[in-house]
């Protein structure tokens, strides 16, 4: 089959943030239904949707009740199957987010697994003894606390790497990974087009479950026995055998800490594993002592490393995916580039040019294409994601970080950075709902707002859609060999993209401070920037340009 993925960009929908329909303030499938004719305008292939499903949004919709059911906030099943229509009319593929390593503790599966250690649901979850009193391992949560949680009525703990009402499956159980199997085919049959696999190479433990070296208190510190675990590529190979190989599917493994040498061996052409994967090293940099609550300066150099160490490493074998933000992280032009005034526009294209030309498939988070900037609340009630409340409780509790420290971390690196609504226009609550939005839209949506980058032929907006239309006319874009220049500069970031006798000269200024850089290129044309060019190589502030040679 053809490799269509490697040429497509990608644009993420974080449904409950995206638009919202019926004015309950929440976004949902028919506010996407109504934003096609939006998305096909950006020219963008396949919409990466965040959970739809039904789930009780402990982790908002990353905790599934029901994998064959839409979330009644969403709508219903006939507003999917007219969602999947109108994408499919446009031409534009959907990938879903498929959520496997843990279900809602709300799930038929889970209320029968715990209701008895003799139920035929037991092995579905992972049970374990205790020891002395104690978790079966010290491991740490990712949403704060231990990993385990115990079930008086057995005397027995379960795992949920994520918040307690996130019980992880049990992937050794064969029956359990014909349920996921068989729930793959149920969309795939529907006529969706792919899958998101959410935190997929966590699906494998070591059968030891041994304790880390240290008491994990959650929040990622947690010890690494639950990443790409001994029959994580058996897992694999079996889904793709017995589910994406009948199928003419995309496919994204979201794999924190995930190595360059093991994403070739789930990316790699004859692997029969996935088409890609989401690393974290890029969106780690810059972490402090407690991670991303309270974030440290990150240079260029830290970037570049980890960008060419990617496009290096998977020029001959697999695949790259290229992100700045997801509903994760926070946003990129906040995050990597200069959200001032002055600078917001111009970094935010920067960055955009520097992605959109590396090799492999872009993703574009819902906003990032017209500038969406970070949020800064004042009050922790401002705040939904589970991550920030709990993080922003223990740490300040245990008295590990202040009040301002972690302020500092949320307003930096929180995931609601990214959930604030889509800033539609510059009516009341960014024309997102005309209820009370369930998590207030950021302040700035009055300048910053899709409508006013659609009439604004200088927007961010209309250069992404430039740079989707380079990538459909330049085999280059897609298949040119990346080299990287200038390694050890912190201000500019150089690199050329070779193919068929062609080469292309990115230069990307993350600077505020104008750069002259010589180098031993001649120009004969400027493909794209974000600045009419003076002469070769000069860079101001936030610059971006494109030459061929
Ligand atoms: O995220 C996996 C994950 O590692 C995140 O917790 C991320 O590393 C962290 O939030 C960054 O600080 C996936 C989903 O994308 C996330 O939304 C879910 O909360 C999580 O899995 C559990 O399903
Ligand atoms: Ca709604």
């Amino acid at each position: 089959m053809k490799q269509w993925w490697k040429e497509a960009v990608v644009y993420q929908i974080y449904p409950r943030s995206f638009n919202d329909s019926n004015g309950d303030g929440i976004g949902d499938i028919q506010g996407i239904t109504e934003k096609m004719s939006y998305l096909a305008e950006l020219g963008i292939d396949v919409i990466w949707l965040s959970p739809v499903y039904d789930s009780p949004n402990d982790d908002n919709g990353y905790d599934i009740r029901d994998y064959r059911a839409i979330m009644d906030e969403f709508g219903t099943m006939q507003d999917f199957d007219a969602m999947l229509e109108e994408a499919h009319r446009y031409g534009i593929k959907i990938m879903m987010d498929l959520v496997v390593n843990h279900s809602s503790d709300e799930h038929q599966w889970f209320i029968e697994s715990r209701s008895s250690k003799e139920s035929l649901y037991r092995d579905y979850y992972i049970w374990k003894k205790g020891k002395d009193g104690q978790p079966p391992t010290n491991w740490g949560a990712f949403f704060g606390g231990s990993a385990w949680q115990y079930d008086e009525a057995s005397d027995e703990y379960y795992l949920h790497l994520f918040s307690k009402k996130q019980p992880d499956l049990n992937w050794e159980s064969e029956t359990l990974r014909r349920e996921v199997y068989d729930l793959m085919t149920y969309w795939l049959d529907k006529g969706v087009d792919g899958f998101r696999m959410d935190v997929i190479n966590m699906i494998s433990k070591d059968p030891s479950y041994p304790d880390g070296q240290t008491q994990g208190t959650g929040y990622g510190d947690g010890t690494p026995f639950f990443f790409n675990g001994p029959r994580i590529h058996e897992f694999m190979q079996e889904m793709n055998r017995e589910v994406l190989s009948k199928y003419d599917t995309i496919t994204v493994g979201e794999m924190p800490g995930v190595s360059v040498e093991e994403a070739k061996l789930y990316t790699g052409e004859d692997r029969n594993e996935l088409n890609m994967v989401f690393h974290f090293e890029h969106v780690d940099v810059g972490n402090g002592s407690f991670g991303k609550w309270n974030p440290t300066d990150w240079k260029l150099t830290e970037l570049k490393t980890i960008f060419s160490r990617w496009q290096e490493g998977l020029e001959e074998e697999g695949w790259n995916s290229l992100y700045w933000s997801n509903h994760d992280q926070p946003r990129a032009i906040s995050r990597f580039g200069n959200d001032s005034p002055e600078y917001r526009v111009r970094s935010g294209k920067m960055l955009a040019t520097l992605l959109h030309l590396l090799k492999g498939t872009p993703y574009i988070y819902q906003g990032e294409e017209f500038g969406m900037t970070n949020v800064a609340f004042d009050s922790i009630d401002q705040y939904r994601d589970i991550e920030t409340l709990n993080a922003y409780r223990d740490y300040t509790s245990k008295g590990l970080l202040t009040h301002d420290e972690i302020f500092r971390g949320i307003h930096e690196r929180g995931r609601d950075n990214s959930r604030t609504p889509v800033q539609w226009s510059n009516e009341a609550h960014g024309g997102f709902t005309t209820g009370t939005p369930w998590i207030e839209v950021n302040p700035n949506y009055v300048d910053i707002n899709a409508e006013a980058a659609r009439k604004d032929p200088e927007s961010l907006f209309h250069y992404y859609r430039q740079l989707i239309a380079l990538r459909k006319a330049n085999p280059l874009v897609v298949y040119g060999k990346y080299e990287l220049l200038l390694p050890e500069d912190e201000a500019v970031y150089a690199f050329t993209r070779s193919f068929e006798g062609e080469t292309w000269l990115v230069l990307c200024n993350f600077s505020g401070d104008t750069q002259q850089r010589d180098l031993p290129y001649d120009v004969k044309e400027r493909v794209i920037g974000n600045m009419e060019p003076i002469e070769p190589f000069t860079l101001r502030p936030y610059e971006a340009q494109v030459y061929k040679l």
